[in-house]
């Protein structure tokens, strides 16, 4: 018994050498101290033990077992430390590494387009109104003198929210509502998200940008002859000194009359392309003298006072000022893209 305990002993603790793993320290553990261990069954067949022989032979099981267990916390504790060290030099900072590159962001080339738009018109004396995207019918149609049937207000055309509210589909519902909230004279432009039931496409977008413009002072003051001024300015301004422009009768239900602003197409200089569709000329905004009926809206009297609005799209504009022909480009979020308009010229940041 005595040298069976020996050799228990001396298999164990030979098996439980330095580089030990965690799995053979582990199986010296169940097979010498577990609950079928072999210490643990000798203990258990100590009964059959001759009197006399037990005490010293449960001693040198004792003494055994502690052995066992204290190199076992040793290897454990050793293997720890070894662990920790290891993570820890690892995870070492080297501090003459170079550092990591951070990629420098950029306005997005919408917002920049946006913020030279404004620049100009801020120059010219407007204020900038940021107003609400979730809108009322009436503000949105009704006080712009669209018709109760009209096919804008059409579910087709529309996103309408819970609680008779709707995503504005421009941004003259910001205008009514400075024209509500502030009285004559005004000058303010109101620039903004819209939205309309529109698939992602070349010309076309769900979401997308607008800025319009508005003046209203003492009836006579401001005639169409101003806007007209007003906006070929700007189209110098934005498009370059050089820009020939040309105003075409249009209709719109909140102006009277109402008008487009074409410039010669820049892709062709005038000379007829696809974009332009052979016309030389394409479309950059819609104006008007402001209808009396949305002077009625905003409770202003149309015999005491006047004046003219106007509206564009920016990604549109911004399209044909930046030479490209894929309205997609804009929202796509492509690095590739967005990275070649570090600093269109003008840009106020
Ligand atoms: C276009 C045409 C336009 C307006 C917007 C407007 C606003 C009020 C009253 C009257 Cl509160 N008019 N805005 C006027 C004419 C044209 O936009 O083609 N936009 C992209």
């Amino acid at each position: 018994m005595k040298e069976q305990l020996e050799e228990i002993r001396r298999r164990s603790l030979a098996e439980l050498a330095d580089d030990a793993s965690e799995a053979a320290i582990e199986a010296v553990r169940i097979r010498t101290l577990g609950r079928a261990g072999e210490l643990t069954e000798i203990m258990r067949g100590m009964r059959d033990v001759p009197q006399a022989e037990r005490p010293m032979l449960g001693q040198l099981v004792n003494q055994i077992k502690r052995e066992i267990e204290a190199r076992i916390e040793e290897l454990k504790s050793r293997n720890q430390q070894l662990a920790l060290d290891r993570s820890l030099s690892e995870a070492a900072l080297d501090v003459t590494l170079p550092g990591a590159k951070v990629p420098r962001g950029r306005i997005h080339p919408v917002t920049q387009i946006l913020e030279r738009m404004l620049a100009i018109l801020v120059a010219m004396g407007f204020e900038v109104e940021n107003t609400q995207d979730i809108e009322d019918d009436f503000h949105n149609f009704g006080a712009l003198n669209f018709p109760p049937n009209h096919p804008a207000r059409e579910m087709q055309d529309t996103f309408f929210v819970p609680g008779a509210m709707l995503l504005r589909t421009h941004t003259s519902n910001g205008q009514i509502r400075v024209m509500e909230r502030r009285r004559p004279p005004l000058a303010v432009v109101c620039p903004g998200k819209c939205y309309r039931r529109d698939d992602l496409s070349v010309r076309a977008s769900p979401m997308f940008t607008q800025i319009e413009g508005f003046m209203v002072d003492r009836r006579g003051r401001i005639t169409m002859a101003h806007l007209k001024g007003l906006l070929a300015e700007f189209a110098r301004a934005f498009f370059g000194p050089d820009t020939k422009v040309r105003f075409r009768a249009s209709f719109f239900p909140f102006t009277e009359p109402s008008a487009e602003l074409d410039i010669h197409c820049l892709l062709c200089a005038g000379a007829g392309c696809p974009v332009c569709k052979q016309s030389g000329w394409t479309e950059v905004l819609g104006c008007g003298m402001i209808h009396p009926n949305v002077l009625r809206a905003v409770k202003l009297d149309p015999d005491e006072y006047g004046g003219f609005a106007f509206g564009m799209g920016v990604e549109r504009t911004g399209l044909m000022a930046l030479g490209i022909d894929d309205m997609r480009l804009f929202f796509e979020n492509d690095l590739r893209f967005l990275a070649q308009f570090s600093a269109i010229s003008g840009g106020t940041r």
